[in-house]
């Protein structure tokens, strides 16, 4: 590997803890030395020594029209002049909170803030401010972002490192959160029958992407609308990864689901900070300044990401956009699996809309212990391999993968090929 990217980790890693601004970064599961990105344009990314990626990270998620899309760099531009943050209201968050609601109507009032942390955080507080109840039920391998009650057998970074319950949470703190098997009816049966009546909410993500990609089953899914309601409790669907990405009205759009609460991030800043939570109205109600459950943040409904967040999500409603973001997306995971079976190696794959998901497995995992399962090794070898040949997957076993409306035939065909060389190495 040329020596740039290299010595900007050096220098990085003097003043950055493990010289990155966040864990996953690192490539600390896979080896090696993480790249320094210089530009991103379009499907592609260019590191410090100038090396052009396809890249299916796409900054983890936001970036659903690729890099410096043109528009949305516009925006930002044009927003910027005007001043780039205020601390009052704007017209502008009217306008994305009107959009935002309109598409996703279980959604009746949304708060914005600066981060899906914030939002899973404060969804959080809600449900617990709403039905009078201390208890939180997650997932294990569900990452709902790092705050404290929250860090239970999380995914993600949490996950790649083996750390799935950081240091620095004292056990009162997370005393209320029950932690749970990701699709398994009959634990969540038993835990709503122990429990019932002290927990405010289930947190999900309806497909997870921070454990790679798991699809809720449906009637996992119907499972937990009812014993929400018979119990109680506010069912959170944690879309922040989801959201504007598998379809327009999200996971919840797909599965017929009505959530009580939910929360946003990624798409919805457009690639600015920002992240969204909301609700039907009465209980959004409880929010300060009209009730007591406080929330705050002095650079939410920044009118830089807001602009960047309203042109981004005007796109995404253009005709056949899922659509054919969906059928890129089912090309390379389909080519994937064919390349990988060429190659007789044991792999599969698996993508709702623009999010996918592959495996070192034989078949589709449903659960934690399935994706704990696959042959991890196998992963690390193939990431280097696919780097090597100018493809930037995420480092990491555990993380979904994203594509964006920006990737064409070509980058699809080039993916295919470097797996082609790729898996008849493994
Ligand atoms: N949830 C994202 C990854 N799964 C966040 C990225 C990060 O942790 O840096």
């Amino acid at each position: 590997m040329s020596n740039a990217n290299e010595v900007a980790f050096q220098k990085a890693k003097k003043v950055i803890p493990g010289g990155v601004n966040s864990p996953v970064r690192a490539f600390g599961s896979v080896g090696g030395t993480p790249r320094t990105i210089d530009r991103g344009a379009g499907s592609k990314i260019y590191d410090v020594t100038g090396k052009e990626f396809i890249d299916y990270v796409g900054s983890w998620g936001p970036l659903i029209l690729g890099h410096a899309h043109p528009d949305i760099v516009r925006v930002v531009q044009q927003t910027a002049e005007r001043g780039l943050s205020f601390g009052a209201p704007t017209e502008k968050e009217i306008e994305l909170a009107e959009m935002i609601t309109r598409l996703v109507p279980s959604m009746e009032q949304i708060r914005l803030v600066s981060s899906g942390t914030e939002a899973t955080m404060s969804a959080i507080r809600l449900a617990r401010g709403f039905t009078g109840k201390p208890k939180i039920i997650k997932f294990e391998g569900c990452y709902h972002g790092h705050s404290d009650s929250l860090l239970v057998k999380a995914g993600s970074g949490a996950l790649t490192f083996g750390q799935p319950s950081s240091a620095g949470v004292p056990s009162e703190l997370t005393s209320h959160t029950i932690v749970l098997d990701y699709n398994n009816v009959e634990m969540l049966n038993r835990a709503f029958s122990e429990a019932g009546d002290e927990i405010a909410g289930v947190i999900i993500e309806p497909i997870a992407g921070n454990m790679n990609l798991v699809k809720a089953s449906p009637d996992f899914v119907s499972a937990l609308r009812n014993l929400c309601d018979r119990y109680g409790a506010l069912l959170i669907y944690d879309e922040v990864m989801t959201g504007f990405r598998v379809g327009i009205s999200g996971a919840q759009g797909i599965q017929g689901v009505t959530p009580d609460i939910t929360t946003l991030g990624k798409v919805i800043g457009g690639g600015m900070p920002m992240g969204a939570f909301g609700a039907r109205r009465e209980i959004m109600d409880r929010l300060a300044p009209i009730g007591p459950v406080y929330q705050a943040g002095t650079l939410s409904g920044n009118p830089v990401s807001v602009a960047a967040g309203i042109r981004t999500l005007q796109l995404i409603q253009e005709p056949e956009f899922f659509d054919d973001l969906t059928k890129v997306t089912r090309r390379l995971v389909d080519g994937m699996t064919e390349m990988a079976k060429k190659h007789s190696v044991d792999f599969c794959a698996d993508s709702v809309g623009g999010m996918f998901g592959m495996y070192f497995s034989r078949s589709i995992p449903e659960s934690f212990s399935d994706v704990m399962a696959s042959d991890r090794e196998r992963f690390n070898k193939f990431f280097h391999l696919m780097l090597d040949r100018g493809v930037y997957l995420a480092p990491s076993a555990f993380e979904a993968g994203f594509v964006s409306s920006a990737h064409s035939e070509a980058d699809i065909a080039a993916t295919l090929d470097a797996a082609d060389e790729t898996f008849a190495k493994l």
